[in-house]
């Protein structure tokens, strides 16, 4: 049993008009309302007081109570909103510490609620990645997760290998009873398991980004076009090739997806150590992104060899070179720098294309291991089957695969798993 109360600054630090404090716990009420003057205060109505260490005026707050189990970790809570200076909120922090509250961890307010059963796992994970989305796609299918259901099609799931289990373990206990022979449906149920499986990285790239890849040679102008791109200064430009040396990344947002670009070292052979690391990083990068841009330099013979999805041909204010399928942009009057955009947005909305909003998706890598998981054990079940092993090799996979959806729900949990899922979680969530 949890008993303890916790305290945490919900709002990002930082001067803004409001900085939230949250407590949950059984002694929040009491905790708070010793710096109040508020008498007897109603669950779920907002109150306003002055706010008091002793006799010392520490600021003016708007506070809300909440009564277990009718709040959002199942607790009694409260949420006081302070004015949003760092010194109040600090100040604040440190007076309910000393009153007894502790300094809750990452994440701890999301895991009481889970532990409380105010929400399955799924979607306590999901809560993070509502925060963090940073495309509407991306937030919208996190909020479907939250709203329960991934969760829900997980349990439909669940309930068909419990109906198989009992039709195996009843021919297990009875085997004189039935004669025909048990085939149950487990293609179909891992085809709809690898459904979901196939929605877990265009998921990824609609929370974090699509990550676009400038590659090419030295002084091609790789640096200047994300300039270009970004409309700012982001990268240093010289005339001197091997300027870049590291990667570099600025996010642009078209269509409402993140579009994270990432400049590069100019992939050539070099004696210099540092411009080796960096042209390895350059390959590296080259080969995680979503997408690679090859820039070449109008002004050079140089025909692009490395494999890319857009080549990009810069400096066309010198010259106007053709090629089949290349686009035509100077980085340094901004000819073709929109169409590149578009090109680039076309591509990103591929990336993520294969899901919609309103399909069930796997939003993080503990659901993803876990379906797949399952699926290896029905693949399993499914050879014994095909292969008239004893029912009861069936079942031992069948039981593992029910026991994984378990852990992915958070039927089955250890202090493992949930510190796993909430080592993201940032403190006051
Ligand atoms: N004329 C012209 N020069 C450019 C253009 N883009 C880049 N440059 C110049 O080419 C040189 C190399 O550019 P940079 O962006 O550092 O190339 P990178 O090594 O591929 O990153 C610099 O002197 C730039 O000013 C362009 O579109 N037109
Ligand atoms: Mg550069």
């Amino acid at each position: 049993m949890v008993s303890d109360t916790i305290v945490a600054i919900s709002t990002p630090i930082g001067r803004a008009a409001l900085g939230v404090v949250r407590l949950s716990g059984p002694n929040s009420w009491k905790i708070a309302l010793k710096h109040m003057i508020i008498s007897k205060p109603q669950p779920r109505k907002v109150y306003y007081s002055r706010f008091f260490k002793n006799k010392e005026l520490i600021d003016e707050v708007v506070v809300t109570f909440y009564k277990a189990p009718h709040s959002y970790t199942g607790e009694d809570m409260v949420e006081l909103s302070f004015h949003g200076n760092p010194l109040i909120l600090s100040k604040a922090l440190k007076i309910f510490i000393e009153d007894g509250a502790r300094g809750a961890q990452g994440g701890e307010f999301t895991r009481r609620a889970f532990l409380n059963g105010k929400m399955d796992l799924i979607s306590a994970e999901a809560v993070e990645k509502v925060i963090d989305s940073t495309s509407e796609l991306g937030l919208k299918i996190s909020q479907s997760a939250m709203n329960g259901h991934l969760a829900n099609l997980i349990e439909e799931v669940r309930k068909e290998l419990m109906e198989i289990s009992a039709n195996v373990e009843v021919r297990i206990d009875y085997p004189d009873e039935f004669e025909e022979e048990y085939s149950p449906n487990l293609a179909r149920i891992i085809g709809n398991l690898n459904d979901i499986l196939s929605t877990y990285d265009p998921a990824q790239t609609a929370i974090e980004g699509v990550k676009v890849a400038l590659i090419g040679a030295p002084n091609v102008g790789k640096s200047s076009i994300l300039n270009a791109l970004v409309g700012k200064e982001k990268a240093i430009v010289t005339s001197v090739a091997g300027t870049t040396r590291d990667t570099i990344e600025a996010s642009i947002f078209v269509n409402g997806l993140k579009v994270i670009l990432i400049d590069t070292a100019g992939i050539r052979e070099t004696a210099d150590e540092v411009e080796k690391i960096g042209v390895e990083r350059a390959k590296k990068a080259a080969e995680e992104a979503h997408i690679k841009v090859h820039v070449v330099d109008a002004t050079s013979e140089e025909i692009p060899d490395l494999p890319a999805d857009i080549i990009v041909i810069n400096k066309s204010d010198l010259v106007h070179k053709r090629m089949k399928n290349a686009l035509n942009v100077s980085a340094k009057t901004g000819q073709g720098i929109e169409n590149l955009k578009k090109a680039i947005a076309e591509l990103s909305a591929k990336v993520t294309e294969k899901m919609n909003s309103a399909q069930v998706v796997l939003i993080a890598h503990r659901q993803y291991e876990l379906v797949r998981k399952c699926v290896q054990e029905l693949q399993e079940a499914q050879m014994a089957l095909n292969e008239e092993m004893p029912i009861d090799v069936v079942e031992i996979n069948v039981r593992r695969a029910i026991e994984y959806l378990d852990e992915l729900v958070g039927r089955n949990y250890s202090q493992d798993i949930l510190d796993v899922v909430f080592s993201n979680f940032c403190v006051g969530k």
